[in-house]
């Protein structure tokens, strides 16, 4: 009894008094919700888009096409699963269904499935088999669900909600868990919607009353994490952009009501109250499906490597997507280039040169072990380094104790209790000097920098300003091995092709007839004169590492050379044919919808189709919807093709449509709509495709 007493006493006296001193640091508010940790910790996972329009070659489907012409015949959902296992994903998300409203599932609520394609005489499910494909490889499933329905007749109507849910409730209830449920942004405007083919229109803020479908999800699925870029603010954002990459500075934070235009998805928002991450989605290849047309445009290694460092190295998560092609499979290339990015991420993360360090900080919580430096450099996410309460302005410092070469620096914060790092910066002790190797200012979750290598023997991490006591769980330091770049190859309007490589010091080796080159190819010295259509490849190689860098490839059709813009005086209207992809035309102010642009090729030509590509790094002047035409005499048009550039906001590049052969002098353009629905209209290049 009398010892129990003591103890208490002792501990009354002494224990109170240290845990006075070094109480744990109060959470900096909003915090992540225990769903949005589980997410946040995947860092990497996979998007697949499928749909009847991978069999029409669309971005977007109508809502019209015959699940009859869906039929894959080898799909192999043991495939996508193994490749994303292999390739270092978490999980995957499925188009269960896409605008088109055609469902992978054999819905009870319609007939626009794969219940009445003749796969699997209509007896498969595509969510289900890859439900158990995750299982087996150890991933998590996702599910997308397009809001809009191009197919249904009810869509616009309040019926629709009712069918919407049902479909959720079918998706949430047979397929286990699911991580993550995506409702696509693109709600609303043509559509077969049952045979109607009309402009429906819904408010996307009112027309889903997403607070009640949010809680259905979340009845279903207790540990979902709901991904919505419109309507009412759900646990995470996107980030505005699909092209792969989100702010430098990144707050994972919104304000819970408002509007969020592009700067806040970007960048989030330092004083937001609402915790909502973002996702970075994007594609492996320029558009969301397959199409044969991009399989020389798949992602290199250099460009999946970047997008890997803007995503999860800035605070965000990488959605990365392959498209499915028409017999059911990731193709090979998407496949090859996607573990190639596992491997360079495994390699360039393999040993944390901190690790063996020994670490200082200017300032220790409490001077308690429990918050010291050590613990940013014990590999443990859940013990961090942490300052006094006041204290916003901390160093800590990595001592090798011997001259060690570095190009990656890595932190992470304990953001279970906030994201609080405003601004910090990186230096290193080189030959006994202090350099600033990078300055920057959000951490978050993670942050990775790349930067050339640096040989010090100390590396200092400042945080120069933060909104509480800095909480640092992790710090790493490597050594990332060099990544060769793909040259860019471009044409000019003299027919002269250019071929350029990131990396100043390698030699460019590269074929004009579409084989692979190798060392034993052309070098490259200056511009090469071509006359007619030619396929490009080329690669850097570096004789210092004797290690080559990936292929690029680019295909050209008939020169411009003798090409002339017959309806504008402007002389700038050249940037839409100079073959400069980076320099663009755009209509005058003035100039109303539809508008033409009258092309002469000098000499009559076999047309078989044409390529757009919108103004480059823009967002306005995006033609969505155009007639193209032909003549022999510019005087008497005729009709070739016409139609949408489907997604062509979110993605704005090379849009390619075929038609049936046609002999012709002259094209015409006529833009009819913009994504903006005013009357801009841009041209970075316009191009024709010869048999
Ligand atoms: C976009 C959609 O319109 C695309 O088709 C794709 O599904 C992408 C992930 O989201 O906004």
């Amino acid at each position: 009894m009398y010892r129990l007493k003591a103890t208490l006493l002792f501990t009354l006296l002494f224990g109170a008094h240290v845990f006075a001193q070094t109480k744990a640091p109060l959470p900096v508010i909003p915090v992540p919700s225990a769903n949005q940790m589980r997410w946040q910790q995947m860092e990497y996972y996979a998007f697949v888009h499928f749909s009847i329009n991978t069999y029409t070659d669309q971005e977007w489907g109508y809502g019209e096409d015959d699940p009859k012409i869906f039929n894959p015949t080898q799909l192999d959902c043991r495939q996508w699963a193994r490749v994303c296992k292999e390739a270092g994903m978490k999980g995957i998300i499925i188009t269960a269904k896409h605008h088109s409203g055609f469902c992978l599932w054999p819905s009870k609520f319609t007939e626009y499935s794969i219940k009445n394609s003749p796969w699997k005489n209509g007896k498969g499910d595509i969510v289900g088999d890859l439900a158990k494909a995750c299982k087996e490889y150890g991933l998590k499933l996702g599910i997308y669900l397009s809001p809009w329905d191009r197919n249904s007749a009810v869509y616009g109507k309040p019926e629709y909600i009712t069918y919407f849910r049902n479909q959720l409730k079918e998706l949430l209830t047979n397929y286990g868990d699911i991580f993550e449920i995506w409702f696509d942004g693109a709600n609303g405007g043509t559509g077969y919607y049952g045979g109607a083919k009309e402009n429906r229109r819904i408010d996307r803020t009112t027309y889903y009353d997403w607070k009640n479908t949010y809680k259905l999800i979340r009845e279903l699925q207790p540990k979902i994490a709901i991904w919505n870029d419109g309507g009412d603010r759900a646990d995470l954002r996107w980030v505005g952009t699909e092209a792969g990459y989100v702010g430098e500075t990144n707050w994972s934070l919104l304000n819970a009501t408002g509007d969020v235009p592009d700067n806040m998805l970007r960048y989030g928002v330092e004083n937001g109250d609402w915790w909502v991450p973002g996702e970075v989605n994007t594609s492996i290849r320029p558009g969301w499906f397959y199409h044969t047309y991009e399989d020389s445009r798949v992602k290199t290694l250099p460009q999946l490597m970047d997008t890997y460092y803007n995503s999860v190295g800035r605070n965000g998560t990488l959605l990365l997507n392959f498209p499915i092609d028409k017999r059911g499979l990731i193709h090979q290339i998407d496949e090859t280039n996607a573990i190639k990015l596992a491997h360079a991420v495994k390699d360039a993360f393999a040993v944390n040169l901190a690790v063996k360090a020994t670490a200082e900080a200017d300032n220790v919580r409490g001077k308690d072990s429990r918050y010291n430096a050590g613990k940013a450099i014990d590999g443990d996410n859940n013990t961090y380094w942490a300052t006094d309460d006041e204290v916003k302005n901390a160093s800590i410092t990595i001592n090798f104790n011997k001259p060690t070469a570095f190009n990656n620096f890595m932190a992470q914060e304990y953001i279970k209790l906030g994201q609080r790092v405003k601004a910090f910066k990186v230096d290193a002790l080189v030959s006994g000097q202090w350099q600033t190797v990078a300055s920057q200012t959000t951490i978050g979750y993670k942050r990775i920098l790349r930067f050339p290598t640096v040989t010090a023997t100390k590396v200092r991490l400042t945080i120069t300003d933060a909104k509480a006591s800095p909480l640092i769980s992790n710090i790493g330091i490597y050594k990332a091995p060099q990544i060769l770049t793909a040259p860019t190859i471009t044409r000019n309007k003299a027919g002269d092709i250019s071929i350029k490589a990131d990396d100043s010091e390698s030699v460019i080796y590269y074929s004009l007839d579409g084989s692979t080159p190798t060392k034993t190819a052309a070098k490259y010295g200056s511009p090469i004169n071509t006359t007619g259509k030619v396929s490009v490849k080329a690669f850097a190689y570096d004789a210092g590492t004797g290690k080559s860098g990936p292929i690029s490839a680019e295909s050209f059709d008939i020169v411009h050379k003798d090409w002339k813009i017959l309806n504008v005086e402007d002389s700038k209207v050249n940037d839409a044919i100079d073959g400069n992809t980076a320099s663009a035309w755009y209509q005058p102010r003035d100039k109303k919808l539809p508008a033409d642009l009258v092309i002469d090729l000098g000499k009559s030509q076999d047309l078989t189709g044409f390529k757009y590509l919108p103004g480059q790094g823009r967002t306005t002047g995006i033609i969505t919807n155009y007639q193209f035409y032909v003549s022999d005499d510019a005087q008497n048009w005729k009709l070739a093709s016409e139609g949408e550039f489907s997604n062509i906001q979110n993605n704005p590049l090379w849009q390619t449509k075929k038609f049936e052969t046609v002999k012709a002098r002259y094209i015409k353009l006529t833009a009819l709509r913009n994504t903006q629905n005013n009357d801009a209209t841009g041209y970075a290049e316009i191009d024709v495709i010869t048999p």
